[in-house]
């Protein structure tokens, strides 16, 4: 039975302070992933619930058939994707990990790893999700929540995270679409580190979140089952902009439409608040 009350204890919090990670037990139930799985699939059928287009969008027609399917913002197209991106209980989860009192939703990637898909460029390089946001501030004010459609283990690719490297600060090698992910690793950990990996292991509905600086990444789905997601990024109230980075995401450039310019505190309507303590 999914835990829709769970809130994570001390002991888990000091866990995600410590390791950069952390896995919640069942959240999701299995009717809402029936659901969710199915607005996937009418996603990359082009099927936009609310008119409009997500940012990037996997499509059969255009794209590899057997590689990652990632598409940006699906919370744009689809209602009961948008509610999963806003659910309440995540937010409240993130925030008690980052111990704040407030949580904004920035984006989402819906996640498809093909079945037997191994070799078909369908790895998710080693990366750390800052490198792709510095058009914020600080790195602490934000965290990724990643919610399992599958169950998910090393057999159909599941995430690997670098426990603790966190705390190795902005490191050089980050590359999401790397498929040598081996010799990325080695380059990537800093000197005197050694990079040890722990699969993340779940049962379909289960949460894992990460720190903005921790690895992570994922190999080949060498099984015959699917392996779907939702990628969900979070800020606190204290993430602030920095100007001049990443400028061409469309919520950037509504925040500067909106008059926000360096140093500003991110808010507006492009970032709703999901949980306020
Ligand atoms: O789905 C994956 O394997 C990687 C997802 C990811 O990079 C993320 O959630 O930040």
């Amino acid at each position: 039975m999914p835990d829709t009350n769970f809130i994570p204890s001390q002991k888990d919090v000091d866990f995600f302070k410590t390791n950069g990670y952390w896995i919640s037990p069942k959240i999701i139930d299995d009717e809402r992933l029936e659901r969710l799985r199915d607005r996937m699939e009418r996603v990359y059928q082009g099927e936009f619930e609310t008119g409009t287009a997500p940012d990037a969008v996997w499509r059969r027609e255009t794209s590899r058939p057997n590689s990652l399917r990632k598409t940006d913002n699906a919370n744009l197209a689809d209602l009961t994707i948008r509610a999963l991106a806003h659910d309440s209980q995540i937010g409240q989860i993130a925030a008690a990990l980052k111990e704040t009192n407030t949580i904004r939703f920035w984006e989402d990637q819906l996640l498809l790893k093909p079945a037997q898909s191994s070799g078909n460029a369908a790895n998710v390089g080693w990366h750390q999700d800052y490198h792709y946001w510095g058009c914020f501030q600080n790195p602490e004010t934000m965290i990724t929540a990643w919610v399992a459609y599958d169950d998910v283990d090393e057999e159909n690719g599941c995430m690997q995270m670098v426990p603790g490297s966190h705390y190795w600060g902005i490191l050089n090698g980050n590359d999401f679409y790397e498929q040598n992910m081996q010799k990325q690793l080695q380059d990537m950990a800093p000197e005197g580190q050694i990079a040890r990996t722990v699969p993340i292991i779940m049962k379909a509905g289960q949460i894992s979140f990460h720190h903005s600086l921790t690895i992570h990444g994922s190999g080949p789905n060498v099984s015959d089952r699917v392996r779907r997601s939702s990628a969900l990024h979070y800020l606190t109230a204290e993430t602030r902009y920095r100007a001049g980075f990443a400028d061409e995401y469309s919520e950037i450039k509504k925040f500067i439409a909106a008059g926000g310019v360096d140093g500003d505190i991110v808010q507006g309507e492009m970032f709703p608040v999901v949980y306020r303590k």
